[in-house]
């Protein structure tokens, strides 16, 4: 195929990888300073990821399944992006806080969040869905769907790192400019190509930078914005936005979970001992719809799709694990174990309670407003109607 202009701009030459487009171990020049990241997991880790990533698209398959069964009232895909998710779910510690935007789910997953919890959100019960205060949740903050608001949270919550660790080192000053400070712990914030155009994006670097914060940021760069492809939102390669804030910033293979593990776990060690944040750009794929509300096919060529599907991360990491002597056994029991896990979140799923429409005037304000009330009688009576049709509502 004729690679179109959408799939090949704003790439750079060689971006950050360790395996080829098939999963064959052939590191890029660019991968080498980070190859020491490597040494210290193995096959056992490699198989680990591969079973998050493909529980994770069990999952996702069943969800989109349940919302177009009414089980949920949106469902947000992530297929084609496990790879980047679980290489840096996994190259973060126990003590890092991550800030999701709302696509992460092998992340989530990874930092224990439960898969019934996850979707309470998609059917509509809750703004939040999992307490993050509970250590069983992982540091993993609620799903986030203003579009960089998290850029924001992650940044504040990273000086809140930073002042911590002064503190606790008798130190009270807080001045743009010094040098950093070892905290211990970093802060990871994901969000896409589209939202690196919105201010809270920038700003938040540009605090990051100026403090220095012990904070890593994550762009999954899949392409698209809903139908707005990422030539439309820059000229130039996404990572080297960063780099002008003065933020070490690289291009990563995103469908390559070996690239984004090894580069995450240096960056989260850096942001951590003191040398200030990071930046990925992690050129990846969304395979699916933006949301089951969307359709890409009115604005995606088939053609760029399968030029996608064929670099498919979860097909990469098989190739990879067969050529380290993993054998069929494995294969077939990580797929038996998705599937039946994504039945018991199936049920689970079907067991919530329903939201009811009056919910949706809930949290609105604080308190009683009359514009709300106005509102909530209107649909008490629009509901009302329905009553004496049999069946209806039911
Ligand atoms: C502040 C704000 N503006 C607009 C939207 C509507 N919106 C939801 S998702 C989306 C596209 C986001 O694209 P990107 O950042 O690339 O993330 P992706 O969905 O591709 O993972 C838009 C415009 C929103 N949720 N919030
Ligand atoms: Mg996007």
């Amino acid at each position: 195929m004729t690679q179109s202009a959408l799939t090949i701009d704003l790439q750079d030459p060689d971006p950050i990888r360790f395996l080829d487009d098939e999963g064959n171990y052939a590191p890029s020049a660019t991968a080498a300073e980070y190859a020491d990241e490597l040494a210290e997991v193995g096959v056992a880790e490699f198989q680990q990821w591969y079973r998050d990533m493909v529980s994770t698209r069990a999952f996702d398959v069943e969800c989109t399944h349940l919302q177009r069964q009414g089980q949920l009232a949106l469902w947000v895909p992530s297929i084609g992006q496990e790879g980047c998710q679980a290489g840096i779910g996994r190259a973060a510690e126990p003590q890092d806080h991550i800030f999701p935007a709302y696509r992460e789910h092998t992340v989530a997953h990874i930092r224990g969040v439960p898969r019934v919890q996850l979707a309470a959100q998609f059917r509509g019960l809750t703004h939040g869905g999992w307490d993050i205060t509970d250590p069983a949740n992982g540091n993993f903050h609620l799903y986030t769907l203003v579009l960089g608001a998290q850029t924001q949270h992650a940044t504040g919550y990273a000086l809140g790192q930073l002042l911590d660790a002064k503190r606790a080192a008798a130190d009270t000053t807080l001045d743009a400019g010094e040098a950093g400070t070892a905290t211990g712990e970093a802060t990871i914030v994901f969000y896409g190509d589209g939202t690196s155009s919105q201010g809270d994006a920038n700003e938040s670097m540009i605090f990051a930078a100026s403090y220095q914060t012990p904070e890593v940021f994550v762009v999954q760069n899949n392409r698209w914005a809903i139908s707005v492809p990422v030539a439309r939102q820059s000229r130039t390669p996404l990572y080297r936005r960063a780099l002008g804030f003065g933020i070490r910033a690289v291009q990563i293979d995103g469908n390559d979970p070996l690239a984004a593990y090894a580069v995450a776990r240096r960056f989260l060690k850096l942001a951590r001992t003191g040398a200030g944040p990071g930046y990925i750009e992690a050129l990846t794929y969304r395979i699916g719809a933006h949301t089951t509300s969307d359709d890409p096919t009115r604005y995606r060529e088939a053609e760029e799709l399968a030029h996608w599907e064929a670099r498919d991360p979860v097909a990469r990491l098989e190739h990879h694990l067969r050529a380290l002597g993993v054998g069929d056994d494995f294969f077939a029991e990580v797929q038996e174990t998705a599937d039946r896990e994504a039945k018991v979140a199936r049920d689970a799923i079907l067991q919530l309670p329903k939201p009811t429409a009056d919910s949706m005037f809930a949290h609105v304000y604080s308190a009683a407003h009359p514009r709300i009330e106005e509102q909530r009688a209107w649909q008490a009576r629009y509901e009302a109607s329905f009553e004496h049709q049999e069946g209806v509502g039911a």
